[in-house]
């Protein structure tokens, strides 16, 4: 074994050709690696779709896998120990800010599919380079090129995610038409762009400098950028694919008429949990998702919140109690370590979709919501205790934190959602919980 890991080779292809590029992808991060290039390399027809990857708003990634040729390696992470895996479906890593590339590569008719990981925030916000507007300078070139039509596939954790996505693109276009002489790009997209609803789901801690050292000592190369993800993978999607599209289920992606309740069943079991968790669980001292999950008073709000929210979830397919008894098991896995810091990123937008949907449906049957109340309580407590906020509302939360007492709480929840803030007695009750993690 040699004694530097400078003496490696690289993960290269070794002179096999990438497969040619069909689908591009829009931020190129470890979660898209873990998930959408590993569900498309799993696919009988890997050979035929390769995929052209844009960073966001940083070129790092793609400087990583660049050198690799688009290689990287799967750590699958499991109680019992490692699985390595080489995904070879990246074809290209690409700088986001190289949009004369994404134009021409939208202008091909060969290629095919669009996937988006943006994350939350960016639906809402319609700059010209920001992903959204740069994809919709692509659809134009598209349609100047009479490439034909194109499905754009959003796999970020919103509730109906392709209509969020269709919504925002049109906005986008009607700007861009006010702007030109020609217009029509709005009713062209209207027309051609599919945009198709997905639930995804796979936990993907952030890779270490361990995870880089462990793929060099056990692979016998060098990676400068391996994904770490745990065994279980999940991608369910409803719409049309006009122009093809890798076979997924061969690695297991399930096609539906109806997303919403696939959605609502992760975004409220799995991400109201880990919300519920990084909150409660990092005021209590906790990392962790694994560790929250061995405290009790973590564990007690998160079964709470649970049982609220499985009273929307009446699908029989859903089959909520063995989701259940699987998220208890995957959140435990002991060899991931899943900071807590980094799901309580964004906490004002994600609670808009994991806490306020569930105490809605509590509220409009008239019960209290008392699991979901208690979410955005541990929220409120964690902004105020001095942690480190990474959050597009930062300033506005800083702002509420300067008032004092339930108007403050009131503040708060505005930021959230107006609605809530307006019911004299949701705020009592968030209120009332304040505090509720300390003891
Ligand atoms: C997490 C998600 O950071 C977060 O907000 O809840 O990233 C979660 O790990 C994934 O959705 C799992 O599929």
């Amino acid at each position: 074994m040699p004694s530097t890991t400078t003496e490696l080779p690289l993960l290269t292809r070794h002179g096999e050709p990438a497969p040619p590029v069909r689908i591009v992808h829009l931020g190129l991060g470890a979660f898209h690696r873990s998930h959408q290039a590993w569900f498309t390399a799993r696919a009988r027809d890997a050979a035929e779709w390769g995929i052209a990857s844009f960073t966001g708003r940083r070129p790092d990634a793609a400087l990583a896998l660049a050198p690799q040729e688009g290689l990287f390696t799967l750590i699958e992470r499991s109680a019992d120990g490692d699985r390595f895996e080489v995904v070879g479906s990246i074809a290209e890593a690409v700088d986001g800010a190289d949009v004369g590339r994404l134009e021409e590569l939208l202008a091909a008719p060969e290629t095919a599919v669009v996937t988006l990981t943006v994350t939350e925030k960016v639906y809402d916000d319609d700059g010209p380079d920001a992903p959204l507007g740069r994809l919709v300078r692509g659809l134009a070139a598209r349609r100047a090129a009479g490439a034909g039509p194109i499905a754009v596939v959003s796999c970020d954790n919103l509730a109906g995610n392709g209509e969020v996505a269709r919504a925002a693109v049109v906005r986008i276009a009607e700007d861009l038409d006010a702007e030109s002489e020609e217009g029509g790009l709005a009713a062209w997209v209207r027309e051609n762009v599919s945009f198709v609803g997905t639930s995804v789901d796979r936990i993907t801690p952030r890779t270490t400098p361990d995870d880089v050292a462990e793929v060099a000592e056990r692979c016998g190369y060098r990676d400068a950028s391996p994904v770490v993800a745990e065994p279980f993978a999940s991608w369910i999607l409803s719409g049309e694919f006009p122009a093809g599209r890798p076979a997924w289920e061969d690695a297991g992606a399930q096609f539906v008429a109806d997303i919403e309740p696939f959605e609502n069943r992760k975004l409220w079991l799995l991400n109201g949990a880990h919300t519920m968790l990084a909150y409660s669980g990092q005021l209590r001292g906790h990392e962790t998702v694994a560790d929250a999950l061995g405290d009790p008073v973590c564990r007690r709000a998160m079964a709470e919140f649970w049982d609220e929210a499985a009273r929307h979830l009446t699908l029989p397919e859903l089959d909520v109690p063995a989701y259940r008894a699987a998220l208890l098991e995957r959140f435990a896995n002991p060899r991931i370590a899943h900071y807590l810091a980094q799901i309580a990123q964004d906490g004002s937008l994600k609670l808009r979709l994991r806490a306020v949907p569930v105490l809605q449906a509590e509220r409009a049957e008239g019960r209290g919501g008392l699991g979901a109340a208690r979410m955005i309580a541990a929220w409120i407590d964690w902004v105020g205790s001095g942690a480190d906020i990474s959050d597009p509302l930062v300033g506005a939360i800083r702002e509420a934190l300067g008032g004092e007492g339930r108007e403050r709480t009131e503040a708060l929840i505005r930021l959230v959602d107006a609605d809530l803030a307006a019911d004299a007695a949701v705020v009592d009750l968030i209120h009332g919980l304040l505090g509720f993690a300390a003891h």
